[in-house]
């Protein structure tokens, strides 16, 4: 695979761009892979290409009964933190943070990663002490976070109203070294280097069965014939309860749309991402000047890839008493996905009851920023059998042991 690079767009701007490469070939399958992953969002396609980097396995087909990136890696509003409460929590997000600072270099595809700074507000005296807890164990896990008052808020964000006639702001939580990064970027960037290993991705090829031997997995059925493999990654986010069920075994999973919408382009207002949960609203401005809103997840769970209408009254309503100066905007487009979530909001990184099939969910309203070290930590446990580090307290076993990670101020989505 050639690499891109300044020399690479001269040469082809001078021959009229008839020399650049496919990013990814698109093969038929092959009859038997050592890994199969289901699901080329980014969180499987990281997981194919740190089990090709880090542990030399490359016979890996990825399927996708889509597109790859078309699930919530190419839905997501491409906030990237790592200023979660518990140890577990910081400690992949924060290794993910760090991946993404060197993604562009690493995978050599332009990420636009832009550390441009998340604020969360705290809007009441119970968020405030939510989100101080938080700045404390953030320090004791190295995880740069500040609180900084309401004045340092409005120095922050200008365009921002400290005193809303509901909720004034009391000051928010600070990670300047968190930000956004491209979000199909990502998925194809990870995608053309797993290409590039030699590795199959799959697209239009839905898993239909899951077949085992014995109590042990042997391969898959799909919409393009049946494969076999020694090894099964599950990574489909919003499906992820339905394919378990295909394998045999069920999951502490619900399923619910979450959607987002932009505004017409206007003129930069906004440097960095804001995050209001109390009202229920988060805005950041594109590279195109438009202002990219989201809200909460529907409170009633669903497969519709659009959301509820009430959703976009609610979450405007409460950007626009946050950020008067966006009352006159045209909301030009809106769209859903589906989140998997869990009951303590945070992921499962797990074996499952069928042997050598392994499962990767329950992200919800916050995965995007976890690709790379979700990928780094899902290729260990794949590849070695059993959990490293990073996931080893994100098993199915925490649910019946009672030892659940509760994120629920992290999460910055209200669910
Ligand atoms: P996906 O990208 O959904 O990939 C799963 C893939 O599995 C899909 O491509 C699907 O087609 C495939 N699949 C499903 N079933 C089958 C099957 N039977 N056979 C074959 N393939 C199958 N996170 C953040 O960190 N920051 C944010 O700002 C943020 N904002 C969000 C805003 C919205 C509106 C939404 C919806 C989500 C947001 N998220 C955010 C969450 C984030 O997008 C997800 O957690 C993350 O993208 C999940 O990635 P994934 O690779 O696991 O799933
Ligand atoms: O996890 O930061 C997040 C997030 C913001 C919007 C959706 N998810």
């Amino acid at each position: 695979m050639r690499r891109y690079s300044a020399f690479a767009i001269a040469r082809e701007a001078l021959r009229h761009h008839t020399g650049w490469e496919r990013a990814w070939r698109s093969p038929e399958p092959k009859k038997h892979y050592k890994v199969i992953v289901i699901g080329a969002g980014g969180h499987g396609l990281a997981t194919a290409y740190y089990l090709g980097k880090n542990h030399g396995i490359r016979d890996i087909a990825v399927l996708d009964k889509g597109w790859l990136g078309g699930g919530n890696t190419g839905r997501n509003t491409t906030i990237i933190r790592s200023n979660y409460l518990q140890d577990p929590s910081a400690a992949i997000y924060e290794k993910s943070r760090s991946l993404y600072e060197t993604f562009s270099q690493d995978l050599n595809f332009n990420a636009m990663f832009s550390p441009r700074g998340v604020l969360m507000l705290a809007q009441t005296q119970h968020e405030k002490r939510g989100y101080l807890r938080t700045a404390h164990a953030n320090a004791l896990q190295g995880v740069d976070t500040e609180w900084v008052g309401p004045e340092r808020v409005k120095e922050i964000v200008p365009i921002i109203n400290i005193d809303g006639p509901r909720y004034p702001v009391l000051g928010g939580l600070w990670q300047a070294r968190a930000g956004t990064a491209r979000h199909d970027a990502i998925a194809w960037g990870y995608a053309r280097a797993c290409s590039g290993m030699g590795m199959d991705i799959i697209q239009q090829c839905a898993v239909t069965g899951v077949r085992s031997e014995g109590g042990t997995v042997t391969g898959v059925s799909t919409t393009k014939g049946d494969i076999a493999c020694d090894k099964l990654a599950i990574v489909v986010a919003g499906h992820s309860g339905q394919l378990a069920e295909v394998a045999g075994f069920r999951l502490p999973i619900e399923s619910a749309p979450l959607q987002a919408l932009v505004s017409e382009p206007i003129k930069p207002c906004i440097d960095c991402v804001v995050m209001a949960n109390t009202v229920h609203g988060y805005m950041s401005q594109s590279d195109k000047g438009e202002l990219v809103i989201g809200g909460g997840t529907d409170s009633y769970n669903g497969y519709t890839q659009r959301g509820s209408f009430n959703h976009i009254e609610d979450t405007v309503r409460a950007l626009v008493e946050t950020f008067p100066i966006i009352s006159r905007l045209k909301m030009l487009r809106q769209w859903g996905g589906i989140v998997d979530m869990t009951g303590d909001r945070s992921p499962i990184l797990s074996k499952t009851p069928l042997g050598n099939c392994f499962i990767n969910c329950g992200w919800g309203t916050g995965g995007f920023k976890a690709i790379p070290g979700s990928g780094w930590a899902m290729a260990d446990l794949v590849a070695k059998g059993e959990p490293g580090p990073l996931a080893a307290d994100f098993g199915l076993d925490r649910f019946r042991e009672g030892r659940f990670i509760d994120e629920s101020v992290a999460a910055g989505v209200a669910h």
